[in-house]
């Protein structure tokens, strides 16, 4: 199905979902509780150096993170849209060490929705690009009782619903049922997103990469190499990391480029969880014709034990996702 630019969400979702029957209002509904939580906090994101919301909280989160004044923010709002709408049984964020149940009264609804409400939050206070990142997936568990680990524990390939929302210059939701990815630029004048980047496609191939280069003495020699290569200036490579993942992966969806946080000394597996960054990065990536590895396989069929399993990602272009984890093949 063609879409021109300036259809609004709401038109797209209807019109999309028209030829499946079995998509359930619930899903619309999840999706209007999203957006609606993203507006929210892309208003406070706009405001924060006046609303005395830059900074730390001084509290330390699960991951052993100094905890932000808008991640906590944004963690709320996500959760209360959602809690009370019916539409989600479990949400696993980021911010919390167990899954979040729905509270009585509420109902609960269909879908596991996981998320990373503010990632990239230690940016905020420089007006650098953060990000919501998010999955679902339906209910595996018989929903007569309570949900389960499984429910959560799960392969990437059975996501139904995956997406991020950059606040940045301006704010942008990119989403993906699997089928396409497309971007919605809100308006902030009329508080709606409106289709600004139909059908995302990457090129098989790119000269970009986005990495902490500071990091690479700790690496593993062969990834080492397979940088110092792509330096050679004849092949026109150029590097853009902002160190905010939203951003750095937005630009590199948009314009082409890999994004690398491999495992270092410091962080034996990376810095980066799998369930709620890894997973909906790499199911937009492959909807749009790139790919996502940890060096051995893909993202998407790796099955996380615990709910903050980190990961190592290698995201992108899918001929240099394959030739890194080539280069990590090797002797
Ligand atoms: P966060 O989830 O605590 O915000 O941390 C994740 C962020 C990512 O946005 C970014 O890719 C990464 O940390 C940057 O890490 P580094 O500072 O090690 O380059
Ligand atoms: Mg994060």
């Amino acid at each position: 199905m063609q879409f021109e630019e300036g259809t609004t969400l709401d038109r797209f979702l209807m019109e999309s979902l028209r030829d499946h029957p079995e998509a359930s209002g619930q899903f619309v509904n999840l999706l209007n509780q999203v957006t609606l939580a993203g507006k929210l906090v892309a208003a406070r994101v706009n405001r924060a150096g006046l609303a005395g919301m830059f900074g730390a909280t001084g509290q330390m989160n699960i991951q052993g993170e100094y905890v932000q004044k808008m991640d906590i923010y944004a963690n709320e709002t996500f959760k209360r849209a959602l809690e009370h709408a019916g539409v989600v049984c479990m949400i696993v964020s980021e911010e919390e060490d167990a899954p979040i149940g729905i509270p009585a009264p509420f109902v609960p609804g269909h879908y596991v929705f996981c998320m990373d409400p503010l990632d990239g939050s230690s940016n905020i206070d420089t007006n650098a690009s953060i990000g919501t990142i998010f999955c679902a997936f339906r209910r595996k568990s018989d929903p007569s009782g309570p949900p389960t680990a499984e429910d959560a524990l799960r392969s990437g390939r059975e996501i139904v619903l995956a997406g991020y929302i950059v606040y940045g210059a301006g704010t942008v939701l990119v989403l993906s049922t699997g089928k396409g990815v497309h971007g919605f630029t809100l308006d902030p004048t009329v508080g709606e997103f409106f289709l600004s980047h139909p059908d995302i496609r990457l090129e098989p191939s790119t000269k970009s990469y986005s990495c902490n280069e500071a990091y690479s003495a700790q690496w593993d020699p062969r990834l080492r190499a397979w940088l110092e290569a792509r330096k050679e200036p004849s092949l026109g490579w150029s590097s853009r990391y902002i160190g905010s993942l939203v951003g750095d992966f937005h630009r590199n969806l948009v314009k082409g480029g890999i994004f690398l946080y491999p495992p270092s000394q410091k962080a034996k597996a990376g810095k980066l969880r799998l369930l709620y960054e890894g997973f909906p990065l790499a199911f937009l990536v492959e909807a749009a014709g790139g790919a996502a590895s940890d060096g051995q396989q893909a993202i998407l069929d790796k099955v996380p034990k615990s709910l903050h399993e980190r990961s190592p990602l290698y995201i992108g272009n899918r001929d240099e996702v394959a030739s890194i984890t080539e280069a990590l093949r090797g002797d």
